[in-house]
């Protein structure tokens, strides 16, 4: 596939790499990589840019330690490149923006495939793979391109969030992939990473969520109502999960007219990719994988509230809760 993108990007001026909206770091891990892979062997000028806001704190010093240069899509005249790239989602995920008229001419994810991604010129979608930033590992392996520091530091921890820990799932590829980047990154970068200075509305956040919580049956069910970002739902998802008999966690919470929600499960055998799309149907969009999914819904027609409702009402439904009773954590 790799050799297949090298030959439809050499004659183009310029690309454009899109990341998906509130970029995580699987997706700025993908775009650093293929970003690289571009300029090494096709000299080619790659801008990066994303939508939304870089949230989670790891994820802004990931942005810092591995120097990614990063710009706002709704800046950018999309005219002005003849080669558009998207990695980590697909095009009608609703969680990317692209200007109407424009679609990306190369995808590359792992997320379940759509329809719509086979108006792309190439694709390559592998929803087996743990993390998109696998797949540009294995391109780098595939071309011989030996890794930089700063890439592989990317690389790295964009396949480790996306596949290591609860609510997380991997194959032995991404771990394979794991274990041939790891002797190139910087140590000292990725610790930086993993442990940077958190803001102080991180721990009103933990405070916001236990107070807002629910526990029905083995779910917790958390409406954050207003938050700052939107990785604040997914940060309160993964870290509610860390408690005992819990099985799966849901979080719900708005920015602007948008809300959006977050669903883990300890076990990979539920699909949550599937429940997370069946339960937002005609009112939004959403998708993810084995354990960890989320969506977005626009709040036009619905308050907030009716929509969390709605969205509480088909989740208990699909997980097979028959007992709605609620207590606090
Ligand atoms: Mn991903």
């Amino acid at each position: 596939m790799i050799n297949e993108i090298l030959s439809f990007v050499k004659p183009k001026r310029k690309v454009l790499i899109l990341t998906h909206n509130n970029p995580d770091p699987d997706t700025l891990g993908a775009a650093t990589g293929i970003k690289n892979i571009l300029s090494k062997i096709l000299k080619k000028r790659c801008t990066i840019a994303y939508d939304g806001v870089i949230g989670r704190a790891e994820n802004r010093e990931m942005v810092k330690q591995c120097k990614i240069e990063l710009h706002s899509s709704r800046k950018l005249t999309f005219s002005r490149y003849d080669c558009i790239i998207l990695v980590d989602t697909q095009p009608t995920a609703g969680n990317v923006y692209i200007p109407d008229n424009f679609f990306p001419d190369i995808v590359i994810d792992h997320h379940n495939f759509r329809l719509q991604t086979k108006k792309a010129k190439i694709y390559d979608v592998r929803p087996k793979y743990g993390s998109t930033s696998t797949i540009i590992g294995e391109y780098h392996k595939i071309i011989g391109l030996e890794l930089d520091k700063l890439t592989a530091t990317a690389l790295y921890y964009g396949i480790k969030t996306d596949t290591i820990g609860y609510g997380r799932s991997n194959s032995k590829t991404d771990l394979e992939m794991m274990g041939y980047i790891l002797p190139f990154i910087n140590l000292n970068k990725l610790a930086k990473i993993e442990t940077p200075d958190l803001p102080r509305y991180h721990f009103k956040n933990i405070k916001k969520a236990i107070e807002n919580s629910v526990v029905i049956e083995d779910l917790i069910f958390c409406n954050l109502d207003e938050v700052r970002n939107t990785d604040l739902i997914a940060e309160t998802a993964d870290a509610l999960l860390k408690i005992r008999d819990i099985k799966w966690t849901f979080v719900i919470g708005r920015v602007d007219n948008m809300a959006y929600f977050s669903l883990r499960c300890k076990s990979n055998k539920k699909k949550v990719g599937s429940i997370a799309l069946a339960i937002v149907k005609n009112i939004g969009t959403g998708g993810g994988h084995m354990k960890s999914a989320g969506g977005q819904i626009p709040i036009n027609g619905r308050t907030y509230s009716e929509i969390c409702d709605i969205i509480k009402k088909r989740l208990l439904k699909r997980i097979g809760i028959k007992n709605p009773e609620e207590k606090s954590i």
